[in-house]
C-alpha cells in the first residue's frame, strides 16, 4: 500500500448544478429555463423524463447540507438557477433569491466553503425567444443577473465561477444539437462561445467591481478534453488532435488568458464565422484577470484525420467534422468514456505550463466523476469500489502526482454529490457519490461516498501501490 497524503490546505468537495437537483420546476416564481422547455419536446430526453422535481432538493436542502457534513466535506459547489433568480428575464424573484440566502447560511453553520456557479445551462426560455447565446446581448443579460446575485450573496461567499463549461453551452447546444437547445448551426455554436465568454467578462467585472475589499475568489470552469493522435506516425491524426483540442480547450484557455484567439482555431472556424462576431474591446474583456481555474475532466480520446478506419463516435466539431473517435481499448464508464487518469495528470501538468503557471493562478479540480450501471441492495445500498471510488482514487493520484510534479492545484470536487439529472440521459445514468431512489427521494452514500469521506477528513488515503 502506499499512502498519498494531500497538503493540509487542500480541499475536498463535491459539486452539483441547478437543473440536474432542484426540481421545483415552477414553484416560488420560477418560470421555464430553456432545460424545461427542451425535456417537454418528446425525444429529446432519452427516458422521456423531466426537471419538474429531479432529486427535489429545493425541499430537501436541509437535509442535503447535512448529508454533506456527514460527508466531512469542506465545500460544496452549486449553481444558481439564471431563471428562479430572474424569471422570464424581467423582474429578480425575491423567493428565489431567498432559496440561495438559506442555502448558503445552512453551509456556512455547518463550516462548509460555498462555491458558487452563476450559470450552469439554465438560463430562461424568454432569453432564448431572443437568439439565446447566439445573440450579443445575452452576454449583458448574464452580467447584470449575476451583479444581482453577488449583491445579494457576496457579503457570505468568495468562491464565484462564471460560466460551467460554455463548450457545452455553445457547441454541444447550437452546433451538435445534443444539449438544449438542440441547434445545428455552426455559425450560431460560433458566436454563443463567443458571447459566452464576452458574458464571462462583463460578469467578472461586475463582480470584481463590488468586492470592495472582501475575500473573492472568481474564476470559470472549463471542460477539457486530452485529444492523442491515435496514429502517432500519422499526420492527419496530429492534425485532428490539433483540432479537437483547438476546439474544445485553446478556444476558451486563449482568449481568457492570454487575450487572443489562437490563429489555428480562427482559421478552423473561419466558415462559421468566428472573426466576425468578435468586436473592437471584447478581448480585453474577456481576458479579465481570474483568481482561479476551475478544470472539468472526465475522459481523454483518440482521434483520427480523414484517412482512419474505425468510428465510433459522431461528436460533430465545428470546422472538425470529419475527425472521427477512437477506441483505446480501455474501459469505459456507463456513457461509454474511457477511463484512464493519466490524461488528467497530462492535463494538468499541460495548463501549469502553459496557461495557469505563467498566469499565476491555481487550479481546482471542479468536476471529475463516473456514471457506472449501480446494483443496489434492499437498503439501497451500492458497492462501488471497483467502478466509481476506483474511479475517483485513480484521478485523485493523478492529481496528488501533478502536485509532486509542482502543479498549483487547491482542491477537488468530485461530480456529483448525488445522482441526478443527467440532461439528454434522464435519470438513466448515475453520477452520485450518494444514491438517489427517485421514488422515495431516500439518499443512501455508496461506497465511494464512505471512502471519500475519510478521504476528506485525513486529507489522504492508501491504495495499492
Ligand atoms: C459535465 O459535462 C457537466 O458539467 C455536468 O452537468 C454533467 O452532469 C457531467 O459532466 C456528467 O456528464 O467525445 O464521447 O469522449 C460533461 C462534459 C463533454 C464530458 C463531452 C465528456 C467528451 C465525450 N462532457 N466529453 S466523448
Amino acid at each position: 500500500m502506499q499512502r498519498y497524503e494531500f497538503p493540509p490546505e487542500f480541499q475536498f468537495g463535491a459539486a452539483t448544478a441547478a437543473a440536474q437537483i432542484e426540481g421545483a420546476g415552477h414553484e416560488d416564481g420560477k418560470t421555464d429555463s430553456i432545460w424545461d422547455a427542451y425535456c417537454r419536446t418528446p425525444g429529446n430526453i432519452i427516458d422521456g423524463s423531466n426537471i419538474e422535481v429531479a432529486c427535489d432538493h429545493y425541499h430537501r436542502m436541509e437535509e442535503d447540507v447535512a448529508l454533506i457534513k456527514r460527508l466531512n466535506l469542506d465545500m460544496y459547489r452549486f449553481s444558481i438557477s439564471w431563471a428562479r433568480v430572474r424569471p422570464d428575464d424581467r423582474d429578480f424573484n425575491a423567493l428565489g433569491i431567498d432559496f440561495y440566502s438559506r442555502l448558503v447560511d445552512e453551509l456556512l453553520a455547518n463550516d462548509i466553503t460555498p462555491w458558487i456557479t452563476l450559470y450552469h445551462w439554465d438560463e430562461p426560455r424568454a432569453l432564448l425567444e431572443q437568439g439565446g447565446w447566439a445573440n450579443r446581448d445575452t452576454a449583458y443579460r448574464f452580467a447584470e443577473y449575476a451583479a444581482r446575485v453577488y449583491e445579494e450573496l457576496g457579503d457570505r461567499v468568495e468562491y464565484w465561477t462564471t460560466l460551467n463549461e460554455p463548450w457545452c453551452s455553445s457547441f454541444l447546444s447550437y452546433a451538435a444539437g445534443i444539449h438544449a437547445p438542440g441547434y445545428t448551426d455552426p455559425k450560431q455554436a460560433v458566436a454563443a462561445a463567443h458571447h459566452l465568454l464576452l458574458g464571462h467578462g462583463l460578469a467578472a467585472k461586475e463582480i470584481r467591481s463590488r468586492a470592495d475589499g472582501k475575500p473573492l475568489s472568481l474564476g470559470i470552469t472549463l471542460n477539457f478534453t486530452v485529444a492523442h493522435p491515435a496514429d502517432p506516425n500519422s499526420a492527419a491524426d496530429h492534425d485532428a488532435a490539433r483540432q479537437i483540442d483547438g476546439a474544445h480547450n485553446r478556444i476558451f484557455l486563449d482568449p481568457l488568458l492570454r487575450g487572443s484567439y489562437p490563429a489555428d482555431v480562427c482559421d478552423d472556424m473561419r466558415e462559421a464565422g468566428l472573426d466576425r462576431v468578435i468586436r473592437d474591446g471584447d478581448l480585453d474583456i474577456i481576458s479579465q484577470p481570474l483568481d482561479v481555474l476551475g478544470v472539468n475532466f472526465y475522459n481523454g480520446v483518440a482521434v483520427a484525420g480523414p484517412s482512419g478506419s474505425e468510428i465510433n463516435s459522431t461528436t460533430p466539431y465545428v470546422g472538425a467534422e470529419r475527425i472521427r473517435t477512437l477506441s483505446r481499448g480501455l474501459p469505459v464508464t456507463d456513457m461509454g468514456w474511457e477511463v484512464l487518469a493519466d490524461d488528467l495528470r497530462e492535463l494538468l501538468i499541460r495548463l501549469d505550463k502553459e496557461y495557469t503557471g505563467p498566469a499565476g493562478i491555481p487550479i481546482f479540480i471542479t468536476e471529475n466523476g463516473a456514471a457506472y450501471p449501480d446494483v443496489c441492495d434492499e437498503t439501497g445500498f451500492v458497492d462501488d469500489t471497483h467502478t466509481r471510488l476506483a474511479y475517483i482514487r485513480d484521478h485523485l493520484i493523478a492529481v496528488h502526482e501533478a502536485i509532486g510534479q509542482g502543479v498549483d492545484i487547491n482542491g477537488y470536487f468530485a461530480w456529483s454529490l448525488m445522482d441526478n439529472f443527467e440532461w439528454t440521459f434522464g435519470y438513466t445514468k448515475r453520477f452520485g457519490i450518494v444514491r438517489v431512489d427517485y421514488e422515495t427521494g431516500a439518499r443512501t452514500p455508496k461506497a465511494s461516498a464512505h471512502w471519500y469521506a475519510r478521504t476528506a477528513s485525513r486529507k489522504g488515503f492508501d491504495a495499492p501501490a
